[in-house]
């Protein structure tokens, strides 16, 4: 990677910043990285820092106490903090990209405040508590800035494809040892990381790693010891990070033979295939929540035709049906972090209470595209008890629950004519 869009990153930013700054009437901005946070007071190990994602969204330095300072017509400073540690080190940045576009001023411990600006300073930090003088996390600047992260950079595009890159190097390797036999979630959690080359905690999120029933914890992130042999089933949801930007990814895989281990593989196929119609409805001008809702009633039609729905397409799509197989949300922005800000200008409709991303689709938008369908006892128990009941086929879905669910997940870049979708572009590579 030579990062040569960086340089163009930065005059952009810029650029927007010192427009939101004049707007809100600030004459700088002060954006911390973090300060190193105690994992709880009676303990004396710190968190890994994950540094406030405005401080990111500039610079992919990962150290405790930098400051990224912004000022109408100035070049940018960056301000590191250097302490004397024989205990600890934080780890060096992947590459040198970013220095020459900062004046970078180091000074020693607790020593930022002579160097940050006064007058009227707008600053963003995670630690509010510990934040330089001025106004702290002013609302309205957050919101334009929040704004910026939706439409990516040429810089933040190379970054993302990047991160997926790397994330399909994990997926590969997870799926190859899932399909080999006997094994456990703690070891295919073990071997993803291994081969995708990333400590757990610097990982954009944890990895989700799920065998058999497990794949119906939307977020599972227990992995056990226990060697699972024989007919079964694996959802992995796991990213990687290029520079700051991470990516998100799910596959679905069966293993094994026997009716039930069948009907999910084919049930996997299909819900692949779903996605990617889905995804071929983006375009710019089209609402986020229209896909959602368009979903709904793909998955409707899926559950009619694999036998575990009965009825029509709009009794299944508008009385809960779907929505007690497949809870969450369509998918989410992304950027320097998993779950990026800026796209939920609303809330959406009630029925649609998990949905993150309720704003009109735009070239420059990197997004997820996520269906997923799943044997979730604590949503299909008081479906069966009620009303809808006679539209689902329950012996079918009594014969699938042991695999959990499926979830086929996508990171999908907007472009003023159709899409780039980053993840199969990067497994098709
Ligand atoms: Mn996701």
């Amino acid at each position: 990677m030579s990062y040569e869009t960086y340089a163009e990153h930065i005059a952009q930013l810029q650029q927007a910043t010192e427009a939101a700054l004049g707007k809100h009437e600030f004459e700088a901005l002060v954006l911390c990285s973090g300060a190193a946070q105690l994992k709880n007071r009676f303990d004396d190990q710190t968190w890994p820092l994950s540094p406030t994602p405005t401080y990111s969204h500039w610079c992919p330095l990962v150290e405790p106490d930098a400051y990224v300072i912004v000022r109408p017509g100035k070049k940018p400073t960056l301000v590191r903090t250097v302490v004397d540690d024989f205990w600890e080190t934080a780890v060096p940045p992947e590459s040198d990209h970013f220095w020459e576009a900062f004046d970078v001023v180091t000074v020693g411990a607790g020593l930022a405040g002579d160097v940050l600006p006064g007058g009227k300073v707008a600053v963003i930090t995670r630690d509010a508590g510990q934040a330089p003088p001025g106004e702290v996390n002013p609302s309205e600047l957050i919101g334009a800035l929040d704004q910026l992260r939706t439409i990516k950079t040429a810089y933040e595009i190379e970054c993302l494809a990047e991160a997926t890159r790397r994330a399909v190097i994990g997926h590969r390797a997870i799926e190859k040892r899932f399909l080999e036999g006997e094994v456990s979630e703690l070891e295919l959690h073990l071997t993803y990381l291994l081969a995708s080359e990333q400590d757990d905690a610097v990982a954009p999120y944890k990895n989700i790693v799920a065998l058999g029933e497990h794949c119906a914890v939307l977020h599972y992130v227990a992995y056990q010891k226990l060697k699972v042999a024989g007919p079964t089933s694996m959802l992995v949801d796991a990213g990687a990070k290029c520079q700051s930007y991470g990516s998100d990814i799910t596959r679905t895989y069966a293993r094994g033979d026997g009716a039930a281990a069948n009907r999910f593989r084919a049930l996997i196929g299909r819900l692949d295939e779903m996605q990617q119609q889905i995804v071929a409805l983006i375009k710019p001008g089209v609402p986020y929540e229209d896909l959602h809702d368009e979903t709904h009633r793909m998955l409707a039609k899926l559950l009619i035709e694999t036998g575990l729905g009965k009825g029509s397409v709009d009794e299944l799509a508008t009385r809960g049906v779907t929505r007690a197989f497949l809870p969450h949300g369509l998918g989410h922005s992304l950027g320097v972090t998993v779950h990026d800000v800026g796209m939920k200008p609303r809330p959406p409709r009630p029925e649609n209470k998990f949905l993150r991303t309720t704003s009109t689709i735009e070239a420059g938008q990197v997004f997820t595209i996520e269906p997923g369908l799943y044997f979730i006892e604590g949503l299909l128990g008081p479906l069966r008890a009620g009303d809808a009941s006679t539209l689902v086929d329950w012996k079918a879905v009594d014969e699938l629950r042991p695999f959990g669910g499926i979830r086929i997940e996508d990171n999908i870049l907007v472009r003023a004519a159709g899409v780039r979708n980053l993840t199969r572009e990067a497994f098709s590579a």
